[in-house]
């Protein structure tokens, strides 16, 4: 007969298993219910997403790239998907904790859940930060003369150490040095939206411009865009300009002069970097009965403007001492410009043109959206896009 003293630590044994055992079922059971409900709803995520047409707006949504790390494209949609079947694993996880009397544990998801907010917002700030970041950090290195591709922009104004550092500084076709900066100077959406403003069928790219006003940085005379293409047939212009800081009025924004697209198109004139006055030339040629009413254009970082090539516009010095002003400048032309036959050539731009020849060629004037669907075919792969 076996003794007591090995009896009732069996027993003992044996009262508390009986006791768990339905707690532990239960946990179980919850578990199991939670996966499933986990999944479904994360078919659900999936599928109402994919019925909204998401995917294709992640893959037309440069900031979505972030998504990407170098081959492995991540679809948006899988990572809420799969987001939402970890919170709610999470929960059925403390759920069943709580069953068995595991109470750490129970608070501790309880205190991660809680946090999972936060946690989501501040992964949304640094993707934008780097997004942004990244963007920002390009445009400098480009004046930096670290050319990304090897190739060096067309127009350089800035030598680092050199310029004075109160000059606005800016780099022409900065896309060919740079793919980052090509992927914002080239984008669609740039030329697609500009074509349907100025009612055109087409824009191609003719040069890029990117602007780097530094704090207390100096003025960009007033002038028509146009007019600094005589060489093409017909001069025309539409710009597109992006912002990369805040614009305000006090910090040199650009500023547009009311209704001046209708007026004359007067040939270019005044000196264009750190003019005396930066309204001295529109001043001299404003049409009798004409007033230039400016309008400074204040846009968001990430924002931007368009006018059209007749438009007088320039920007004032830079007021603050605490504010950089950075741009990126489209100036798209419409896609069937020509060669013009009787101006003289342009002592850069004209080297892309081959004797005798009309059309401009992709290869250095891409055609950014045409309306029946054209976009020159290497810019996908020049931009990453
Ligand atoms: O960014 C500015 O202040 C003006 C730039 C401009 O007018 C241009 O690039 O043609
Ligand atoms: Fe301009």
């Amino acid at each position: 007969m076996p003794s007591r003293s090995i009896v009732t630590p069996l027993e003992n044994l044996w009262a508390r298993i009986v006791d768990f055992l339905p707690n532990f079922i239960a946990a179980v059971v919850l578990l199991v219910i939670g996966v499933a409900i986990a999944l479904g709803i994360r078919l659900l995520v999936i599928k109402l997403l994919n019925s909204i047409g998401w995917e294709k707006l992640a893959k037309k949504t440069p900031a979505l790239r972030i998504l990407e790390v170098g081959d492995i494209r991540y679809p948006f949609f899988e990572l809420i998907g799969a987001v939402v079947f970890w919170v709610v694993i999470l929960v059925f996880t403390g759920t069943a904790a709580h069953s068995l009397g595991l109470s750490s544990v129970e608070l501790l998801i309880d205190h991660f859940v809680s946090f999972l907010p936060n946690l989501f917002l501040a992964v949304v700030i640094v993707a934008l930060g780097a997004w942004m970041g990244g963007l920002a950090g390009r445009f400098a290195r480009a004046f930096a003369h670290e050319w990304e591709t090897g190739l060096r922009p067309d127009e350089v104004n800035y030598e680092p150490g050199v310029t004075p550092p109160d000059k606005t500084r800016q780099l022409c076709n900065v896309w060919k040095a740079d793919r980052t900066l090509a992927a914002t100077a080239l984008a669609v959406r740039n030329a697609e939206f500009g074509a349907r403003l100025a009612r055109l069928p087409g824009l191609r790219l003719i040069q890029d411009n990117a602007i780097w006003k530094p704090p207390s940085g100096k003025a960009l005379l007033c002038h028509q865009d146009a007019a600094y293409v005589g060489w093409l047939e017909p001069p025309n212009m539409t710009t597109c300009w992006m912002a990369l800081d805040d614009t305000s009025a006090d910090a040199g924004t650009i500023y547009y002069v009311r209704g001046s697209r209708h007026w004359p198109r007067f040939p270019a004139g005044g000196q264009f970097h750190a003019p005396d006055d930066w309204l001295g030339y529109v001043k001299e040629v404003v049409p009798a009965g004409e007033e230039i009413e400016l309008v400074p254009i204040e846009v968001p970082a990430g924002g931007a403007a368009f006018h059209d090539g007749w438009t007088f516009h320039g920007s004032p010095p830079n007021d603050r001492a605490d504010k950089e002003r950075r741009a990126i400048v489209s100036h798209m032309v419409s896609a069937d410009t020509r060669w013009a036959d009787d101006a003289a050539p342009h002592p850069i731009y004209s080297r892309y043109r081959r004797p005798g020849e009309h059309e401009l060629d992709e290869a250095f004037f891409p055609i950014m959206w045409r309306e029946d669907g054209y976009r020159t075919a290497w810019l996908a792969e020049w931009c990453g896009t």
